[in-house]
């Protein structure tokens, strides 16, 4: 006999939030249902991945949202573990925000949840579970639990003829010994949009398009670094976020968790390769075709010389804007060696989570997080419900204008943003790279 569907019901949420009801009968269909279920990915014909996705589909299904426009949905966690998912780069109540940390309720097998959430910033963000997975890696970001998700503004510029959305991931992971002794995730087979170089759909476009291109890097713990043969890309957003200075570029980094949107002038016809610039990883299947129609020769691709990413291109050229009211907080990070073979523990101020400080925020106050990484790693470091202004990455020049939700913060350097303090509630910071912020990597901060 099966069993009733259990509802949850969450408290404490916005005013005009929809509860879910007790009969199926009389709730109202949300606008977005998301289904959590094991799946079994064909990354290739070759290449089987027995995981988790959203609907049935890896990536999860584009959600569209208009900002303001409130939203409901229904979750329903079909997997074998408690789930939760986390609405990236949304200035949600931490209720609903999706990280157990900040309170919002995990959502337990069988269960299903339902609430409404008003969609802001407008922009490109995406969705993803924000479950600990440990030593497991195929659970958490290890999985295939993520999607894009697109907040459409009130006006759109519309600038482009059109859109693909291309999302990154590295699956198959095994801990592999790092030159440094530690113990780090290694993978066998990488994807754009679930697929491997050559085994799914091209990107088709006709001479003379303008192709807005939107990438995400969904993997767990990697950054990845993408070029297209024959193109340049025009970066005119980052995290969803347009920047004050768009820049063409010959390729593209994006560490774990943050977007990059780009513009392609197709005016070079043939097929060509959009991939990983390093070849061990193209060959892992981090690629996919680019098709002119009238097209169908051999794919081509061209392998750039060096790897050059300048986050400070792209913000507005130095001004006098000064940030002396920000008040400042500091943070030291720091691993812990734990023997060879061993993952480090990672410290934020000499503790780990749950052990780190809880910063109190008072609201409208500006702030400046001074983040001090003494360690040889580089780490994606990422603020839940508030957008930042990446201010300054080791020796540059002050930035500004330069708004973000995820910095990649470079190995013994120091890093500066600056945050307004405008969403009461608990807020996660962490660093996006599942094994990191499984070994403590986190801290929340919380308003007065
Ligand atoms: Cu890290």
């Amino acid at each position: 006999m099966l069993s009733r569907r259990r509802f949850t019901q969450l408290s404490a949420l916005t005013a005009g939030a929809i509860l879910s009801a007790d009969s199926l009968l009389a709730a109202p269909t949300p606008d977005i249902t998301l289904e959590l279920a094991p799946y079994l990915l064909e990354a290739s014909p070759k290449h089987h991945i027995r995981t988790l996705a959203y609907n049935g589909q890896v990536p999860g299904p584009l959600l569209r949202m208009r900002q303001g426009r409130p939203t409901s949905v229904t979750i329903r966690n079909r997997t074998p573990d408690p789930e939760i998912v986390h609405w990236h780069g949304l200035y949600l109540p931490s209720e609903i925000d999706g990280a157990m940390e900040e309170g919002t309720p995990m959502i337990a097998p069988g269960a299903d949840v339902s609430y409404t959430l008003t969609p802001d910033p407008p922009g490109f963000r995406w969705y993803h579970t924000h479950v600990r997975a440990g030593n497991d890696l195929s659970k958490g970001l290890y999985s295939g639990l993520f999607g894009p998700l697109l907040i459409e503004p009130a006006n759109h510029p519309g600038d482009y003829d059109t859109e693909a959305f291309l999302t990154l991931h590295d699956w198959s992971g095994h801990f592999m010994g790092s030159s440094d002794g530690n113990m780090a995730p290694a993978y066998d087979v990488s994807t754009i949009n679930g697929k491997m170089l050559g085994s799914g759909e091209p990107v088709r476009v006709q001479q003379g398009q303008r192709l807005l291109l939107h990438l995400l890097n969904s993997s767990a713990t990697d950054v990845h670094w993408i070029a297209l043969a024959g193109h340049t890309f025009r970066v005119i957003a980052l995290d969803g976020n347009p920047v004050p200075s768009p820049q063409s570029v010959s390729m593209l980094q994006l560490a774990p968790a943050e977007r990059v949107s780009a513009v392609v002038e197709c005016n070079n016809p043939g097929v060509w390769i959009l991939g990983e610039v390093r070849k061990h990883i193209q060959f892992a299947g981090m690629g996919i075709v680019l098709e002119y129609a009238g097209f169908s020769n051999k794919p081509v691709w061209n392998q750039p010389e060096t790897l050059v990413w300048d986050y400070a291109q792209f913000a507005e050229p130095p001004s006098a804007t000064t940030s002396s009211e920000a008040h400042r907080i500091d943070l030291l990070i720091e691993a812990k060696f734990h023997g060879h073979a061993a993952e480090e523990q990672w410290l934020l101020n000499g503790k780990s989570y749950p052990d780190t400080d809880q910063p109190v925020l008072t609201a409208g106050q500006r702030y400046r997080l001074v983040m001090k990484n003494n360690s040889v790693d580089e780490h994606p470091l990422h603020l839940h419900r508030h957008t930042f202004e990446v201010r300054r990455i080791g020796k540059t020049r002050e930035l500004s204008g330069l708004m973000k939700d995820v910095v990649l913060a470079p190995p013994n350097l120091t890093t500066e943003v600056e945050f307004v303090a405008n969403n009461p509630g608990l807020t996660l910071f962490h660093c996006h790279q599942q094994d990191h912020m499984d070994r403590g990597f986190m801290m929340v901060f919380r308003y007065a």
